[in-house]
């Protein structure tokens, strides 16, 4: 039920992602509407009356203090389980991860996204590496590495239907993956307050078939060993561009 309010799925990590949270959705709504029932029908049975009496009562008894200690244990072994069935999730999203077919660096800052390509040599730092704001473009099915850092407070790279979150912290290099498996265009949002325009601190996530994707490497990257983009001054040795 509650999966149907969520936005559509196009990481290969997603319905991991999605079965968990089902599975909170449900245990912790369980509780809820357990302990808030239970609330409500003793403030009903047990309401002031006339000629009734309140007393205090300090748990000393062991039946008393089972209404806590249930409660505690059942609410301690549900944890455990979720935190059992959540491990190799995690240690597959945030720790191991696949090998990557492409790597980007990402730096944010106050407030945009700007995602660097290695250039046709796959080396960063060469020279011919390709610097685009705000646009971030892959392939479809191709799993692809981010390596995330900010330029000065800390943001958070999220895009619901990656099911992706992630911060980025200054001094700080954290690499994340995600492969994308339908092709389109998706929103970059940052979900860490930065700042008096957080707000407006938007990306655009766009997935392409392959052969897009190809096709765009091979009209805008840099050639082959050419230290295309090299101002005079020699201060950036990258090609930079900006997309409204
Ligand atoms: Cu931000």
């Amino acid at each position: 039920m509650i999966l149907g309010w969520l936005p559509e799925d196009i990481s290969t990590f997603g319905p991991s992602i999605d079965s968990m949270l089902k599975l909170i959705v449900y245990v912790v709504g369980t509780a809820f509407v357990l302990t808030e029932g239970t609330l409500l029908v003793f403030v009903i049975l047990y309401r002031r009356r006339k000629g009734g009496r309140a007393s205090f009562v300090r748990g000393d008894s062991l039946r008393q203090l089972a209404w806590v200690l249930i409660p505690v244990i059942i609410v301690g072994f549900l944890d455990v389980a979720i935190d059992v069935k959540a491990k190799p999730i995690w240690d597959f999203v945030k720790v191991e991860g696949p090998p990557s077919a492409l790597t980007v660096k990402l730096a944010t800052l106050q407030f945009g996204w700007e995602f660097t390509y290695p250039g046709p040599d796959g080396k960063f730092g060469t020279g011919n590496d390709l610097v685009q704001d705000s646009f971030l473009r892959v392939p479809a099915g191709q799993v692809i590495r981010l390596l995330m850092t900010s330029k000065d407070v800390i943001h958070s790279f999220y895009v619901p239907q990656l099911r992706l979150r992630q911060d980025a912290v200054p001094g700080r290099e954290i690499p994340v993956w995600f492969e994308a498996t339908r092709p389109g265009k998706y929103e970059i949002g940052c979900s860490q307050l930065c700042g008096i325009s957080h707000f407006a601190m938007k990306g655009i996530l766009l997935v392409l078939t392959p052969e897009d994707y190809q096709k765009w490497v091979s009209q805008h990257w840099p050639k082959s060993g050419a230290a295309a983009g090299k101002s005079a001054s020699g201060a950036r040795s990258s090609v930079r561009r900006t997309e409204g």
